[in-house]
């Protein structure tokens, strides 16, 4: 195991050594396997961080895990239908009821289709998994703060919309928790909650998931697929989201007779360029008087004259009682 080990890791291991074999540590207490059966790998957590296949929920009251045992505790034949070997599953075991239920077992009963993530010497078989840590000290948020949610890949089509054959991201919601419940079509009495697609299950590229918010309402995964009409191709973050979605642009329909003609010409530069040329021919508009004066042309020049008192008087006195008037009926 030194062989796989940082220096930082090395360094903790010489100061507190892996015990050989580790009890599970249940309800606070250390407990002996049931059947008797330890882990072959005595370390408590994986020295790869993207080999960590499990999680605990934020309350600690949920743990969800990865394992090929064979036959699964729940009772499921998880051997590869086509190469007949054990393949990963996925778990989920609440403390609260001591329940544990294979969530990526397929809800039909039917063996899984499973893939090798190996190599053709050193095969590693699964059906599904959850993502494993990023780095060392950051792990995908797989499972919700309050364990209700579980997000894993399947290999294996889980759905009837899943027809691609290739690794998909999907839900585990627990049912009477939240929108799941027992009518609910997705709903599997092996999972005791539905499995849904979050990808789309149709494209020939694999969807991988990326994280999720405390809340699980948050799914990011990426995906080749184009799933909303903008998306013209290429590997995307997507955002799964409760009560979310785009407002997809409405086509156009397409034009008939007279309507196909060619969009009407933008409008004229909104300044002419008679108006920012400066010469005299300018001189009425640029041409200001001193207060008191008014403009008028005289012989073709513009120039600056006394106002005529009794005019100007009478036309402030309509502008003020107008503006008075206004200003009431809005009121
Ligand atoms: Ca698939």
């Amino acid at each position: 195991m030194a062989d796989v080990l940082n220096a930082v890791e090395t360094a903790r291991t010489e100061k507190t050594p892996f015990a050989t074999r580790y009890d599970n540590f249940i309800g606070g207490k250390w407990a002996p396997p049931l059947a008797g059966r330890y882990f072959d790998n005595p370390s408590p957590v994986d020295a790869i961080p993207a080999e960590r296949w499990a999680r605990v929920s934020a309350d600690g009251l949920h743990a969800t895990f990865v394992s090929a045992a064979s036959p699964t505790p729940t009772g499921y034949d998880n051997r590869d239908a086509e190469s007949g070997e054990p393949a990963r599953e996925v778990y989920h075991y609440d403390a609260t009821e001591d329940r544990l239920l294979c969530i990526s077992c397929d809800p039909s009963g039917a063996r899984p289709a499973a893939a090798n993530m190996g190599s053709a010497t050193h095969p590693v078989w699964a059906a599904a998994r959850i993502q494993g840590w990023e780095v060392l000290n950051h792990a995908p948020r797989v499972m919700s703060g309050d364990g209700r949610r579980v997000f894993f890949e399947s290999f294996g089509a889980l759905v009837p919309e899943d027809t691609n054959g290739r690794w998909d991201v999907y839900q585990w919601e627990e049912a009477g928790k939240g929108t799941c419940t027992t009518a609910t079509p997705t709903y599997s009495e092996e999972a005791q909650g539905c499995i849904d697609l979050i990808s789309s299950g149709e494209s020939d590229r694999d969807a991988t998931f990326l994280d999720a918010d405390a809340s699980g309402e948050n799914v990011f995964f990426a995906t080749l697929a184009s799933l909303v009409g903008a998306d013209y191709g290429l590997n995307d973050v997507y955002v799964a989201r409760v009560g979310g979605g785009f407002p997809e642009a409405i086509a156009q329909p397409e034009c008939e007779g007279e309507a196909c003609q060619s969009p009407p010409a933008p409008p004229p530069d909104v300044t002419p360029a008679s108006e920012a040329f400066q010469g005299p021919e300018n001189e009425k508009a640029t041409k200001r008087c001193r207060r008191g004066q008014r403009k008028v042309r005289r012989g073709g020049k513009v120039r600056c004259v006394k106002k005529r008192k009794g005019k100007g008087k009478a036309q402030r006195k309509g502008k003020a009682q107008r503006k008075g008037q206004g200003g009431g009926a809005s009121r």
